[in-house]
Parts: C-alpha cells; structure tokens; sequence
C-alpha cells in the first residue's frame, strides 16, 4: 500500500455570508443587494455565457463600484474550494485510484498536479472504476525516455493525440506542473497549475464516456511522487458583462451600456493581446483582478439578475 498523506483545505471564509439569501431569486441564483447572482462551474464562450444568462432574463455580472467587487470576490471564496493528496507510485505501472484515497472527482471537469518522476507519468479518466474497461481515457506525459506524451481512447490502446516536441517534460529530482481537463468531453493536457493555459494535448472525443474515476501509475522503469488537487470551478475565470468589442480600448457594460466608472484590472491589463481581447474576466488566481481576455476562450461566467 503506497503511503498517503491526505489534507483538505477551504478557502478563508471572508465574506458576509448574511447578504446572501435566495429570495425572489430564479433556481440555482443567489442574492445580495445589488441582485441575483448565478456562478457557472461550466464554462462557455463570452456570447454563450450571455446567452446562458438572457435564459434567466439576466446579463454578464455588473461590477461598477468598489462595494461590488468586494462582494462579488467574498462570494467567489466562500464558494471556491480545493483539495489535496499526495501519492507515491512504484515502478509497476499499477494505476492509484484518488477515490481509494479519499479524494472525489465526481462533479469536477479538471485537476492539477505536481510529480516527480523520471519518465512514464500516467493518468487515467475512467466511467467506471476499472482502467482495464473501454471507457478510459489514458494520458502518458513523458514516455518514451521522456521525449513523447500522448493521450489514448483506452489503456495502451490508440494515440489520439501526440506530442513530442516538447522533450524531457519530465524530471527525476524535480517536481513538474500538470493539468488535465475532461470539460465538455474534451481531455486537454497542459503545463502548469492553471487549468486551461499552457495546453500542449488535446482530443475532443466524438463518441465520449463519463469520467467518474482517475487514477495516476509509473512504470516502464520510473517510479513517481504525486500531489494532487481538484478544485470546484474551471478554469476559475468568470467572464463579466464587460467588453470593448464595439470599439478598441472602449469598456463598456452591455448590454446596459453603461461606461467605465470602476475598475479592477490586474497587472499589465487590459493588454490586448494579439489584438484579439475583448471581453472582460475576474480571476480567481490572480486575486479577484480583471484582465481582457479572447471572447471565444470557454470560461466560467456570472449571471446577474437585476430585482
Ligand atoms: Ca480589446
Ligand atoms: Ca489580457
């Protein structure tokens, strides 16, 4: 029995949980004293969030004074939550289930992690539990001598996509950063422990299985230490209803239309970037600040009904 420490944690509760009730409020929505308020764990593009909203005869979440921010940012922590394991897998390629030791993926889309092997990291997203069945997806980052990673439709069966232009992802005395994504059926692997950016895998499965269950394995000659965690929003970008698509460099709320009085941008943003950032987020990695991102990046979002 490989040997696991295993921890939860919570985000600091901060906020002014009384502020939050449900009254008058459609299904699923919370209120405070600017409206209603919805936060996808779904993620859409900008114009898909704002329909998923127009649904609700709401729009994109307003954040116009200081108060909003706060609010809005205190809900965002009460609600998000991680937790963590660690893992040690021998050199047997003989698959870990998270869920043997303690952690649940049911609900989620995604989770990210650090590991230490040399080579031959391992990762199955299976129905049912079994990795042995049809309906798994496995991943292999650093196979190969650590020069190929892959993802397959089933244990050892058909690369469906590959990389191997990226050599050495892996390191024998160094943790690495990983995710690994199932939202809308789609398994995307990426560098780093943000879900969503540095992604250099990914196979949109036409003919898709559940995944209830994953479990990580070394073998081929490498044996592996894991830390693992899984997080309840993906990516934890929340598009708002703020956008200069109708003209650069121009942020307005829509569709209100209402100017700019209040802003909360991060470092270096709004940027831009490749001339293709149009639409406006709140980021729960980088401290509740906003940054102008690519309209048709699939996001979380936050619907707004106005009482
Ligand atoms: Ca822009
Ligand atoms: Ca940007």
């Amino acid at each position: 029995m490989a040997p696991c420490s295993c921890t939860s944690l919570a985000l600091v509760l901060t906020g002014i949980l009384s502020a939050w009730a449900q009254d008058g409020c459609p299904p699923g929505f919370s209120s405070n004293t600017d409206g209603c308020f919805y936060v996808s764990n779904t993620e859409a593009t900008w114009a898909g969030a704002l329909g998923y909203c127009n649904i609700e005869h709401g729009h994109l979440a307003y954040i116009e004074t200081v108060e909003q921010q706060t609010l809005l940012a205190n809900y965002l922590k009460q609600h998000y939550n991680e937790s963590s394991i660690h893992v040690t897998t021998a050199n047997d390629y003989h698959y870990h289930y998270l869920h043997d030791l303690g952690m649940d993926v049911t609900g989620h889309t995604s989770f990210t992690f650090n590991v230490k092997a040399c080579h031959d990291a391992h990762i199955a997203l299976s129905q049912d539990k079994g990795v042995d069945s049809r309906n798994t997806y496995e991943i292999v980052i650093g196979g190969w001598s650590d020069q190929q990673s892959v993802i397959r439709d089933c244990k050892q069966c058909a690369h469906m996509d590959t990389q191997k232009r990226i050599p050495h992802p892996l390191s024998c005395s160094q943790y690495r950063p990983f995710w690994v994504s199932w939202a809308n059926n789609i398994i995307r692997v990426g560098h780093g422990n943000i879900v969503g950016k540095s992604q250099f895998m990914m196979w949109n499965d036409t003919a898709p299985h559940e995944v209830n269950y994953v479990a990580v394995a070394t073998g081929f000659g490498s044996s592996g230490e894991w830390d693992i965690t899984v997080g309840n929003y993906w990516p934890g970008q929340f598009w708002l209803g703020l956008s200069d698509l109708a003209v650069e460099g121009e942020w307005t709320w829509l569709p209100q239309q209402g100017s700019l009085n209040y802003a909360n941008w991060g470092p270096n943003e709004p940027d831009n970037a490749l001339n293709r950032e149009h639409c406006a987020l709140i980021d729960i990695h980088r401290n509740f600040t906003w940054s102008d991102d690519n309209c048709e990046e699939r996001r979380n979002f936050i619907c707004q009904v106005d009482l």
